[in-house]
């Protein structure tokens, strides 16, 4: 009853035999004149997906042969349309756009026009009890990707549903039992040759088990088969998304977890090597770059080693209801926890870690984390036992970069090198143009020497406040969106070159997606289209 993958393919190439005669000729009268955008306008109306997963292509957060607007404003915008809530990111295959939402109690699956905007085809997933997910999360935050004709969906609160793209109907779907996670789900699919992986990280444990439920899997695109399912006992829940390296000595799939980056055979689901000593939140995807690997993860936030921890004392000190200096046990009210980040109130859920909303089991769990604090047991966290234990909290802020080919634990032996500070927390790493660029809450850009992790620069884009979305690149540029959802545009180089800034007016904490002219944004309520002008619309200029 489903049309078979070789008909996808004849109606792919029927709507594009006639796009590659307008093009050819097109090509040969302009293509002669202005050779550099020979390969843009091609690449344009092929079935090769442009940004076809979460970060683009293979997870780079690059667009290659890709001449986006470097300007943003209303003399580009090509369209703008209200689309429902959620924190998965746009895709892209040719001319279709999707994304995944929240209408009311509905998950939902859109696909758009790229060129117009309409919308062409809306599916609701199943109705199913949402999964609880944080402030931080949402139930649509992981990003579908797309293949060979598929818009394959991941929900943490159903499991996969597969659509077709051009017109939606159901190809397969494939209920999953929910993961338990700190903040809800958020790792998404990626496409491997015919199969489909995704790593679902989970804080249950197997049944008489004291091991968790957490498995990394491989499918079949075409009909949910399983292919390999790799356990993943020691992983509890994280919100990254694997990566494919092809490297010198193979490829490895890697896979970021709870404290630990793991290479696997993408072919078997066979462990090969790991890396230990991260954060127990596991967030950025694995960034490739000058035959190496990057991870890196930093608990709340917190972006250097040697961070100061008065900021989070004083923010504590507003438990100190008896003003004597010190938080008594007794002094453990409602929101009571232990602080991750000062700048935000203490009733606001990413003060500190995740608390359990059962009263009994809320009271309990802050009991224990006054436990970790009061190490002479005397009731009370004094200033001194603060600092100290601030100071001595284990597994800091850190990015790795790994070389491959190893076996077994690689940490002391593959780790080409290290940076304890300018650690962003959700983010994702951005290699471009042979540099490796960070951006993390406050605003701050980082550039780094991917050889030897010397930093060149760390500067402000004065649009502070906290950053979620993963930068992107195409066009020399690199964009950078803040939660606020000022974007600022940024030349790509060593030195720091701000260029541009567009405030969307209101939030936005979704990586941007860019096709061959165009940068598509997310915020809170609206999709945007800011593209740059067509080069058949650009005046012809005089042949020299
Ligand atoms: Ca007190
Ligand atoms: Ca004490």
């Amino acid at each position: 009853m489903f049309p078979q993958k070789s008909n996808i393919k004849d109606r792919f190439n029927c709507r594009n035999s006639a796009h590659h005669w307008n093009g050819l000729l097109w090509l040969l009268l302009v293509g002669v004149c202005f050779p550099g955008w020979f390969l843009t306008p091609l690449r344009a109306g092929t079935e090769e997906p442009s940004w076809n997963q979460f970060r683009g292509a293979a997870g780079s957060g690059v667009a290659r042969d890709s001449q986006p607007p470097t300007k943003l404003g209303p003399d580009n915008l090509a369209w703008k349309i209200k689309i429902p809530g959620g924190l998965s990111s746009p895709i892209t295959a040719g001319q279709r756009l999707i994304i995944t939402g929240l209408e009311g109690e509905s998950l939902v699956t859109l696909a758009f026009d790229t060129t117009t905007g309409n919308q062409i085809w809306r599916r609701e997933a199943p109705k199913v009890s949402l999964e609880k997910t944080h402030e931080f999360g949402h139930p649509a935050a992981s990003t579908p990707c797309i293949a060979n004709g598929r818009v394959f969906v991941y929900f943490g609160s159903f499991g996969l549903l597969v659509y077709d793209l051009m017109d939606g109907h159901d190809l397969w779907q494939k209920p999953m039992p929910t993961p338990q996670s700190l903040y809800g789900m958020s790792t998404s699919p990626i496409t491997y040759g015919d199969n489909l992986i995704l790593a679902l990280d989970d804080d249950a444990n197997l049944p008489d088990s004291k091991a968790s439920r957490s498995r990394l899997m491989a499918i079949r695109q075409e009909n949910g088969d399983p292919v390999w399912e790799a356990p993943r006992p020691l992983a509890r829940s994280a919100w990254s998304t694997p990566t494919v390296w092809k490297h010198d000595t193979g490829e490895d799939l890697v896979v970021f977890g709870s404290g630990r980056l793991c290479g696997y055979d993408p072919n078997t689901g066979t462990e090969k090597w790991f890396v230990t000593g991260f954060a127990r939140e596991a967030i950025v995807q694995p960034v490739l770059g000058k035959g190496l690997v990057f991870a890196s993860s930093a608990l709340g936030g917190a972006p250097d080693e040697h961070a100061d921890p008065e900021p989070l004392w004083q923010a504590m000190l507003q438990f100190d209801a008896n003003g004597d200096g010190r938080i008594a046990r007794t002094e453990i009210t409602k929101y009571f926890n232990y602080p991750l980040r000062a700048e935000v109130p203490v009733d606001h859920p990413g003060f500190g870690i995740p608390l359990p909303a059962d009263p009994e089991k809320r009271k309990e769990r802050q009991n224990e984390i006054f436990g970790w604090i009061d190490k002479n047991h005397d009731g009370f966290w004094t200033h001194e036992e603060f600092v100290a234990s601030i100071s001595s909290r284990g597994n800091k802020p850190k990015l790795v970069a790994v070389r491959p080919g190893g076996k077994g634990d690689v940490t002391s032996t593959h780790v080409e090198w290290e940076l304890r500070k300018c650690i962003p927390e959700v983010p994702s790493a951005l290699f471009y143009g042979d540099l490796l660029y960070l951006v993390r809450n406050g605003g701050l850009m980082t550039a780094v020497s991917p050889g030897d992790g010397k930093i060149l620069f760390d500067e402000r884009l004065n649009a502070p406040g906290q950053y979620t979305a993963s930068p992107v690149a195409a066009g020399g540029h690199i964009y950078l969106v803040s939660n606020p959802g000022i974007v600022s545009v940024v030349k790509a180089g060593a030195t720091f070159d701000l260029r541009h800034q567009y405030n969307l007016q209101e939030p936005a904490l979704v990586t941007p997606a860019l096709d061959a002219n165009t940068v598509y944004i997310r915020s809170q309520t609206q999709l945007w289209a800011f593209r740059s002008t067509p080069p058949e619309a650009r005046p012809v200029l005089p042949q020299k």
